[in-house]
């Protein structure tokens, strides 16, 4: 399974191309559509999410509701597109006063420009811009679709926003109702009771021309035992996984299940003890592993907490110093349009990128043609697993 995406923030477009998806699969735009709205929610965005309203055209792939094995085509249209389309011109020349000689810290633009040589740096803040993770959320809500056709649910929840986090009050409430109240709050965290307090910060943020990051979490629930491998490095399960959320723009650091915490404990405190059940074969009681051990899935729920540094556009009052590529003379850099904070639509962005290395992972292991067989392979397996 592969995608690629192409698009650039402010272009007519934005596309994916999904690769490997076998046929027979039920696949429904209402659902994509839902997942694109659900990433354009979230306290703290900017004024581009009052112009977008993001809507996925499937150009190919898919027949009367079922898929064809064939290569699956997204797309969605920028509606900003209309305010920039001289500046985004295929062809003709740059609008002048609208190029970019000021790098923005903590942006690709000033080591793109250098490494692809340019002197306008919307070549390179265009593609750079998370405006991309639109696609990816497109392409993870075909794949949550066939997951969610053998069971596997995927969810997402924040758990802090700048200073401000509920991970110890978390602690003991299930997985899926984490999920289910986050549903419910404007920032996306499992305490929608307690939004005021977040979006105070976010308000003040705003204000004093700052923005904010934080630590989100993804989970899967259903994942049967065995997906991923010890056998070879690049097919550990823990390291594609990684891979794909350090790959989301302003992410920081990923941790499996108790990540980091583990680094401090016993190995007598820091490991799941396996128990056996002659209804649902072997299990644990703790999950600290987040469902990975070996580089596989272990049966548990996979757990990743991912951490997003502040969006690196500021406004004016708290500008950033850098210098200017043509002139060499040091400006503040600062802008007049940006999120606050995208954590809670980071989380969603998350919830994509393991929906795709999990499909990715499932297909390899129980085939890619025809989705009813490879349905029926999961079921026994699955079968085998509780009698093994
Ligand atoms: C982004 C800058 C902002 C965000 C954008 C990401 O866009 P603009 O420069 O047009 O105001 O809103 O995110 C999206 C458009 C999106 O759909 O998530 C950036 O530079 O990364």
């Amino acid at each position: 399974l592969r995608f690629l995406n192409a698009g650039e923030s402010h272009g007519p477009a934005l596309t994916a191309i999904i690769e490997g998806i076998p046929s027979n699969l039920k696949v429904s735009s209402e659902y994509i559509n839902k997942e694109l709205l659900r990433r354009q929610s979230g306290y703290g965005r900017g004024g581009r999410m009052k112009i977008e309203k993001d809507r996925v055209e499937i150009l190919s792939g898919v027949r009367f509701g079922y898929t064809l094995g064939s290569p699956i085509t997204l797309m969605v249209k920028n509606k900003d597109w209309e305010n920039w389309k001289d500046i985004m011109a295929v062809e003709g020349q740059p609008v002048e006063k609208r190029e970019i000689f000021n790098p923005r810290p903590g942006h690709a633009d000033l080591s793109g420009g250098i490494k692809y040589g340019f002197y306008d740096l919307r070549n390179v803040l265009e593609r750079a811009s998370a405006r991309e993770t639109t696609t990816r959320v497109a392409v993870g809500a075909v794949c949550k679709q066939l997951l969610e056709d053998v069971g596997i649910k995927i969810g997402s929840y924040v758990v802090s926003i700048g200073d401000i986090s509920v991970r110890d009050e978390i602690e003991g409430i299930p997985l899926e109702e984490r999920f289910e109240r986050a549903e419910k709050s404007e920032v996306r965290t499992p305490f929608p009771e307690e939004d005021e307090k977040f979006k105070k910060l976010i308000d003040l943020a705003r204000e004093e021309g700052e923005s904010l990051g934080g630590i989100f979490e993804v989970f899967a629930t259903g994942v049967p035992v065995g997906l991923g491998s010890y056998v070879q490095w690049d097919r550990r399960l823990d390291g594609r996984i990684a891979q794909a959320m350090m790959s989301i723009q302003a992410m920081k650091g990923v941790e499996i299940g108790e990540g980091f915490k583990l680094a401090e404990k016993f190995g007598s405190q820091a490991h799941d003890e396996i128990f056996y059940d002659p209804k649902k074969g072997f299990y644990h009681k703790t999950n600290r592993a987040g469902g990975i051990e070996g580089g596989m899935t272990n049966g548990e729920p996979i757990i990743v907490r991912v951490a997003m540094k502040p969006i690196p556009t500021l406004m004016k009052k708290k500008s950033l110093k850098s210098v200017n590529i043509k002139t060499k003379e040091p400006f503040l850099a600062a802008k007049e349009r940006s999120d606050v904070t995208a954590v809670p639509a980071a989380a969603v962005v998350g919830e994509a990128m393991l929906a795709f290395v999990l499909t990715d992972a499932i297909l390899e292991k129980f085939g890619n043609d025809n989705w009813l067989e490879i349905k029926e392979r999961i079921k026994k397996y699955r079968e085998y697993t509780r009698q093994f």
